[in-house]
């Protein structure tokens, strides 16, 4: 089978359906109907143009698999690799260099090295705001509070400072810290012992494998700029040191991502596993409804103490609401509802026709992931969109700049904007008929320990690995990431979801994948006894119990957004230092079926940089050069232990990387299937 043949499997999933929501394609047929556009019409619509022009890819053959490149003026650059199969339509000999010499291996390794640079200093940027939003706290300078001083003193521990000083004192030395692996160090002098958090956190066996192959991070602004000048016309040209630098800014970004989850759970509260709900008809029509998406939850957090206020509620009821009602989407939408239960109304993917309800009387939206059309929607319905960070501007929208300092303001200006928009609803409204899903959120890495430590005081990690050795847990999957419509979105978590379940592994979830599970039921605990193995069924009634739940724990436990991600890593880097091993020796993988953004992919390199197996079902565009695509598929495996699997069919990625967990169990000498 030719390599490009993995691009009509990619296409056979998204024909065989859209979407494994039945809400999410009853609002689509809606919206469609409307003769309104959305992301799943616009792909639909690609697809019929393409298809007949470029019948491998469905796309643009030399985008999709990397070897366009646009990166000077001279260009662009379509060329070609004489060792991939030539488009049908093209039967002229093709360009093998670009103008300027370059060949397609350094042009793959050098666009995919691009993406983590943007996902980097998205990930970071974000860490920014919230080291600035605690440091601006422990000065007194906000209404912010630091929640949870137990957490606050386990980081600083972690970093090093001396526990006799105040919890403010403690706190500004954990965001300088923080701003200083974000920015650098202040007198231009770069860590070169690498990022302070990454070697708190990371194992020491980690660490020693980062050092030696060069990809420890040293600041993430400073990788970032790094890997920019490298892409730079005159320098690197070597596809490899392309992608190890790609696996650097990777863990730079995860590294971000730690901070970030560190200080968001200091200063808003760390999670705990409690009863929610996951679906469109979250959204109440009888209430002002606020939908808060993006990745920055601190506004939302003061959004929804003040909605909770007599003052806030009269004049909700004053205009003939029943209440105000928030529901969350994407990322800040998985952080309240991680930390509140506020319900999850849906993903990147849902936005506009969440929208088209026409109940959705404000769109909170802080930075990221939302799509540059949602605006054209809300024209169409009455939404009010509201953006509140600089960074991100959306034609139309009101805007008001997030600052920390005013945050009590900002939030009852966005709650007044709001309750007042709910007079301009129209008189129709389009809820799909199907209820929301029962889900319990809240997994962070203290809360699953906190269950373990029931079972043994001394040693809360002890449970965790004997389950691991005796096989009660075969290995452990994160699914993470975004929800694609070049899939058919949605299903692809839950087949490869299930089919993991069945086989003792048990789920980790986060960002949108999680989401995506949550509206297939399985973050429900009904779902344990629906589709895990027995012996997974066992052990998760066993933990349901001491957690005094009365019921099995979900078989899928839903670690947070995108940025906790960085809870699966300190999960994963506390079994690999108990068992003195390397994070590439467990039975530990990654799947981000449906990913979608440069995120995603610098969040991949950095799980690849650190001996994860990474699965991806969308195909990346690197197939335009054997080589690159050798390298982060199977070459890898002898530089980091880490890979990326690239499946677009859930089942059989399913039972690939249930062959890789099989195969790490091995060669720890663990029982296996
Ligand atoms: O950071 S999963 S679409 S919302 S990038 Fe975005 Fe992807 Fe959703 Fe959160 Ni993550």
């Amino acid at each position: 089978m030719s390599k490009l043949d993995i691009f009509k499997k990619e296409k056979r999933s998204r024909q065989s359906k859209r979407t494994g929501d039945p809400a999410t394609q009853y609002m689509l047929d809606y919206v469609e109907g409307l003769g309104l556009d959305t992301v799943f019409t616009r792909q639909k619509r690609y697809e019929e143009k393409f298809m007949g022009i470029f019948p491998k890819t469905g796309r643009c053959d030399f985008g999709s698999l990397g070897i366009c490149c646009r990166q000077c003026l001279i260009g662009p650059c379509r060329i070609w690799h004489k060792d991939v199969d030539l488009p049908l339509r093209i039967n002229a000999p093709m360009q093998t260099r670009g103008t300027c010499g370059a060949t397609a291996d350094t042009i793959v390794a050098r666009n995919w090295l691009v993406y983590h640079g943007r996902g980097c200093a998205a990930h970071s940027t974000t860490c920014k705001e919230v080291a600035e939003t605690l440091l601006k706290t422990a000065r007194g300078q906000t209404t912010y509070q630091i929640k949870d001083t137990a957490k606050l003193k386990a980081v600083a521990k972690k970093l090093g400072f001396n526990g006799n000083q105040t919890d403010e004192q403690l706190a500004e030395k954990i965001a300088l810290t923080a701003l200083s692996d974000i920015m650098g160090k202040p007198d231009g002098v770069s860590n070169k012992g690498g990022m302070t958090f990454a070697n708190a956190y990371l194992p020491p066996k980690v660490l020693s494998r980062l050092k030696e192959l060069n990809i420890m991070p040293t600041s993430s602004f400073e990788d970032v700029a790094d890997a920019d000048h490298q892409a730079v016309i005159g320098m690197m040209s070597d596809p490899y040191y392309f992608v190890m630098q790609s696996l650097k800014v990777g863990i730079a970004d995860l590294m971000a991502l730690l901070m970030t989850t560190e200080i968001h759970d200091i200063l808003l509260g760390t999670p705990a596993p409690a009863p929610t709900k996951i679906g469109m008809n979250v959204l109440d029509e009888k209430m002002v409804n606020i939908a808060v998406h993006g990745h920055i939850p601190t506004l939302c957090e003061k959004v929804i103490q003040w909605a909770d206020s007599a003052e806030f509620r009269d004049k909700a009821k004053l205009i003939g609401a029943k209440g105000i009602n928030i529901v969350g989407i994407c990322c800040t939408g998985a952080e309240v509802l991680q930390r509140h239960k506020i319900p999850l109304a849906g993903n990147n993917l849902q936005e506009d026709l969440l929208i088209a309800t026409g109940v959705v009387d404000a769109f909170l939206m802080d930075v990221q992931c939302s799509y540059p059309s949602t605006h054209a929607m809300a024209e169409q319905f009455h939404t009010k969109i509201i953006t509140t960070m600089k960074d991100a501007r959306v034609s139309m929208a009101d805007h008001l700049a997030f600052d920390p300092e005013k945050a009590d303001e900002w939030a009852k200006q966005v709650l007044d904007l709001s309750i007042n928009n709910f007079a301009k609803r129209p008189n129709k409204n389009h809820l799909p008929p199907f209820s929301p899903m029962n889900a319990i959120a809240g997994f962070s890495a203290e809360a699953c320990i906190g269950v373990l430590s029931k079972i043994d005081k001394e040693n809360p990690l002890k449970p965790l690995i004997d389950n691991v050795v005796n096989g009660n847990i075969y290995g452990v999957c994160l699914v993470a990431g975004c929800t694609s419509p070049k899939l058919a979105t949605e299903e692809t978590y839950h087949v490869l979801v299930k089919e993991l379940l069945k086989n003792n592994v048990l789920i980790l979830g986060s960002g949108c994948a999680a989401g995506a599970c949550g509206r297939g039921g399985l973050l429900d605990t009904a779902a344990t006894n629906q589709y895990a193995g027995e012996k997974l069924k066992k052990l998760l009634s066993v933990l349901g119990d001491v957690a005094g739940l009365g019921q099995p724990l979900p078989p899928v436990w839903h670690i947070g957004s995108c940025v906790d991600n960085s809870r699966a890593v300190n999960i994963a880097s506390a079994l690999a230092a108990a068992l003195n091993v390397l994070i590439k020796d467990l039975p530990v993988v990654v799947s981000a079926a449906e990913a979608v953004t440069e995120k995603a992919v610098s969040i991949g390199s950095g799980a690849v940089a650190l001996g994860f197996p990474v699965h991806v079902a969308v195909v990346p565009p690197v197939l335009g050069s054997p080589m690159v695509a050798k390298l982060l598929t199977a070459d890898m495996k002898d530089l980091t232990g880490g890979c990326f699997i690239v499946e677009p069919d859930p089942k059989i990625a399913a039972s690939q990387l249930l062959d890789i967990i099989t195969e790490r169990r091995k060669k720890l000498n663990l029982p296996v299937n």
